[in-house]
């Protein structure tokens, strides 16, 4: 057997808005709707979440699963500058207090790509008050964080400098910008940092940040490795760097690309893909784990998210599973990982993908909204409870 350490925690992530519903107060409600949008459908009601998060954790939690990741959302905690909701506060305290209730850890993540539009209309995180405002959110949502070991404050800092360099609504386009924003890249880190510092006034909390590790490979053609070093640097590796002297770094990694030289290469007809059009490629979390490890000076790694949107949960299980083997493999040569979190725990809003890519361990049925677990679901769950891969 394949052991992992007593206390890792094994769960599943989620973001508020891919399966809230109707979190109308957010700049991506606001591009969903944009007339020149590229998203292929509005989130809409999501998998009303909002209304029925006990029942998704309550699924994950009789899985045998011990940790929940999902992120809280500032365009309902402030939905007017400076203005905090009281009921909303109040609503994801009672989140953080079923998932306790549950034996769920709860990780919550304080910005998972969505802002508050008058954030965006305010210049979003080109203006300079955006590290203050990060801050001053923090700030309020501490009472929601006393019971809370894990918070993640900004996802993906790597994707959301990407996410912020388009100039409107409706020219943002989801991850498909060619280069990041290096002056967003700066006001995520310092907005990160003024987060910490805010977080480290309760002593239980343990804080960082969760990188999309990308597992780019050169092809080794003539200026391919050149190439590389582009996309490698300032990129994921950047951020990974920054990590260092965080409590732990979250890695997110799904699949690999390569890279030629002129850029990324599409993937090739020959491999197995996923409904994201992704390299099926369990390997990418080991690699990216092990790239957090050695980039940011060996800061302790929790995996915040990995998995696959596929239709054939056959697969997903053979993926988690490969997956699972190699981040054993890196936990064997001295990598510390305090845990992982499967995307998804449901099939969720996969942003201007809309709907159709699946990633979940729960189905959701859209219309009635009624859940139903997936074998993967019991199968991670029984690796939770046996501590390991059989
Ligand atoms: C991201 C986000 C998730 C995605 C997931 C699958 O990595 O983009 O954190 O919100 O849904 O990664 O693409």
């Amino acid at each position: 057997m394949k052991s992992f350490p007593n206390g890792f925690l094994w769960g599943a992530a989620t973001a508020a808005h891919q399966i809230e519903g109707n979190n109308i107060n957010s700049n991506w409600w606001v591009m969903e709707h944009a007339e020149n949008s590229n998203m292929v459908e509005p989130s809409g009601d999501a998998m009303d979440s909002y209304h029925r998060y006990p029942e998704d954790m309550k699924l994950l939690a009789q899985a045998g699963l011990n940790s929940y990741r999902f992120s809280i959302e500032w365009a309902r905690i402030e939905p007017e500058r400076g203005f905090f909701s009281r009921a909303e506060l109040d609503h994801y305290r009672r989140m953080v207090d079923t998932a306790r209730d549950l034996g769920l850890d709860p990780t919550v993540t304080l910005m998972h790509f969505t802002v508050p539009r008058w954030m965006f209309d305010d210049g979003f995180w080109r203006a300079d008050d955006a590290a203050d405002l990060f801050a001053r959110y923090t700030e309020a949502v501490l009472p929601i964080l006393d019971d809370v070991t894990y918070v993640c404050t900004i996802n993906e800092p790597n994707i959301a400098a990407m996410l912020a360099g388009g100039e409107d609504a409706s020219n943002l386009v989801a991850f498909g910008l060619p280069n990041p924003d290096l002056g967003v890249a700066d006001t995520l880190l310092e907005s990160h940092h003024r987060s910490r510092e805010v977080l480290s006034q309760l002593s239980h909390v343990k804080s960082g940040w969760t990188v999309a590790t990308q597992a780019f490979h050169s092809t080794g053609e003539p200026g391919a490795d050149e190439k590389l070093h582009e996309y490698g640097y300032p990129r994921d590796d950047w951020y990974l760097e920054q990590s260092a002297g965080d409590d732990f770094v979250g890695v997110q990694a799904y699949t690999r690309t390569f890279i030629g030289p002129e850029g990324p290469l599409p993937v090739s007809d020959e491999v197995e893909t996923t409904l994201t059009g992704w390299e099926f490629f369990p390997d990418a979390l080991q690699m990216g784990v092990r790239s957090a490890w050695e980039k940011s000076d060996h800061t302790p790694v929790i995996v915040t998210e990995n998995g696959i949107a596929t239709a054939d949960d056959t697969r997903r299980i053979a993926y988690t599973e490969g997956a699972l083997s190699g981040l054993h493999a890196a936990m064997e040569d001295g990598v510390e990982v305090l845990g992982y979190q499967h995307w998804s725990a449901l099939d969720n809003y996969e942003w201007a993908s809309g709907f159709r890519p699946t990633f979940g361990l729960i189905a959701v049925d859209r219309e009635t909204f009624v859940r139903t677990p997936k074998p993967s679901l019991a199968w991670l769950g029984d690796v939770a409870k046996r501590g390991g891969l059989a």
